[in-house]
C-alpha cells in the first residue's frame, strides 16, 4: 500500500476528539480551540463529572498524521460533530475512507445527528465509546439508542491512551477494507469535492 489515506474523528462536543487525535499522532498536531462562549453548553455539561470545567471546544479541526509504513502516510482528522459546524463538513469530509464516530457513554444519544450526517453521505463508519468511567452502557444499549446495525463495529477506547487510539484506528481501516473486498472494488472511493 502507498500513498495518503484519510480518515476522520467525529462526535459530539467533548467527546475526545482532540484527545484522540493528540495521542495518535507522530507530529504535534494543529489544532484550532477557540474560547466557548455558548453557555448552553456549559450548562448542558455542568453536571458531568470532568467537564463542567471545560473551557475551549474545537471548533475548526484538528489534524494528526501516522506513518503506516515507508511509503504510506494515515492522516487523521477530528472535527466537530455539533450541528452549528455543519458548514465545516463537506471540507472535512473531501476524500475521507471513513470516519470514527466517538461516543460518551454518559450522553450517548448526543452522537445521533454525527451518525445521521456520515449515513446522509454514504461515510463509512465505526463507533468507539470513549471510557468515561459510568454508567456502564452494554453494547446492545448503545447500538440501540444509535440505531446501529449490526454490521457497524463498535469498540471500547480510552483516547489518552495511544496504544488504544490506535486499535480504534486499526478497527475502521480494517472494516474499510472488507467493506471494499465485498464490494468487489478495488479500492474504495473517496468522496468528490463538493
Ligand atoms: N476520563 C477520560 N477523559 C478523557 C478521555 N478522552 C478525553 N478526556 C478528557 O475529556 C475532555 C474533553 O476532551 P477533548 O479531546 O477536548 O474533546 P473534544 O471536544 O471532542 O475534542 C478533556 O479534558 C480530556 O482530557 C478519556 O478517554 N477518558
Ligand atoms: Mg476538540
Amino acid at each position: 500500500m502507498t500513498g495518503t489515506l484519510k480518515i476522520a474523528v467525529v462526535g459530539g462536543f467533548g467527546v475526545g476528539k482532540t484527545t484522540m487525535v493528540r495521542s495518535i499522532s507522530e507530529i504535534r498536531p494543529l489544532n484550532a480551540e477557540e474560547t466557548m462562549t455558548r453557555p448552553v453548553e456549559i450548562e448542558a455539561l455542568a453536571d458531568l463529572d470532568g467537564l463542567g470545567r471545560k473551557t475551549a471546544t474545537t471548533v475548526a479541526f484538528d489534524f494528526g498524521r501516522i506513518s503506516l509504513d515507508e511509503s504510506s502516510v494515515l492522516y487523521v482528522f477530528g472535527g466537530p460533530g455539533q450541528e452549528r459546524f455543519g458548514f465545516l463538513w463537506d471540507r472535512l469530509f473531501s476524500g475521507t475512507l471513513g470516519a470514527v464516530v466517538l461516543v460518551d457513554t454518559r450522553r450517548v444519544a448526543d452522537a445521533r445527528h454525527t451518525i445521521e450526517r456520515l449515513q446522509a453521505d454514504g461515510t463509512l463508519f465505526i463507533v468507539a465509546c470513549n471510557d468515561f468511567g459510568g454508567p456502564f452502557r452494554t453494547e446492545e444499549q448503545v447500538r440501540e439508542t444509535l440505531g446501529l446495525t449490526p454490521d457497524v463495529p463498535l469498540v471500547e477506547c480510552d483516547a489518552r491512551d495511544r496504544s488504544s487510539s490506535k486499535y480504534v484506528l486499526i478497527t475502521l481501516i480494517e472494516y474499510l477494507a472488507a467493506r471494499v473486498s465485498s464490494d468487489g472494488h478495488g479500492c474504495p472511493a473517496p468522496r468528490a469535492r463538493h
